[in-house]
């Protein structure tokens, strides 16, 4: 798979996309990530991608020629490009896996006020990663792209570990424990000690359903 963002701010991504699973994904050769600066298409004086709004108002909004012209300098056929906004569907392991088959994704990331409105039509589509307003898309094109890698096959060394997700089951995860087996007070569950492999897989599914009506009832509607 390869990821494009369009950012005026490519540095924003190098700890994130330079560490762990999304790095090794990378070393791997399972996916290329390449930062598109469009202020590189600004073809003005002063490097200008903004500019007042018509009809006045407050804010900036970002000048459709950047990012049409780097959009042209990718020459890709089949690609999805994501418009990060606060105002797109809300981000979810769903779209993400869905996300996780396609050969290319433009991630476009604005820091202003809005889109100059045409910069719509070069996109399919419109995501937000949750309720709050962040100063730029990029924080929400790395929390996007870490939801999509890691389920692209031999991306997780342990297969079997996405298909237990919170999410793609459809209820939020049991709780887990390690060793000691009492620590401050605190003991492990004897189910989980019992060997009994029925016993902890009914033990999980009840502790699941549990965590979901206490703290996702929303999850159960459906
Ligand atoms: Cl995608 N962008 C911005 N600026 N804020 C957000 C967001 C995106 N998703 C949630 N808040």
């Amino acid at each position: 798979m390869d990821i494009y963002y369009l950012t005026l701010f490519p540095e924003m991504y190098k700890g994130v996309l330079g560490s762990s699973i999304l790095k090794r994904a990378e070393d791997k050769g399972i996916v290329n990530y390449h930062m598109i600066n469009f202020r590189d298409f600004s073809h003005n004086k002063h490097n200008k991608v903004d500019d007042y709004p018509y009809g006045g108002g407050a804010g900036m909004v970002l000048k459709p020629e950047p990012v049409f012209e780097a959009m042209d300098s990718l020459k890709l056929d089949n690609k999805r490009v994501i418009l990060m906004c606060p105002q797109g569907q809300p981000f979810n392991q769903k779209l993400a896996e869905e996300l996780a088959e396609e050969e290319n994704i433009v991630f476009i990331n604005g820091h202003y006020e809005g889109y100059d409105e045409r910069i719509r039509s070069l996109v399919t589509d419109e995501v937000s990663i949750g309720d709050y307003v962040l100063t730029g898309g990029e924080l929400a094109s790395m929390a996007m792209t870490d939801a999509i890698v890691r389920l692209i096959p031999d991306v997780l060394s342990n297969e079997k570990s996405h298909q237990e997700d919170s999410f793609s089951t459809g209820l939020l995860e049991h709780p887990h424990y390690t060793r000691p087996r009492e620590y401050r007070g605190m003991k492990v569950p004897d189910v989980l000690l019992s060997g009994n492999h029925k016993l902890i897989e009914e033990w999980r599914y009840e502790q699941s359903l549990k965590r979901t009506r206490e703290r996702r009832p929303d999850l159960l509607e459906d």
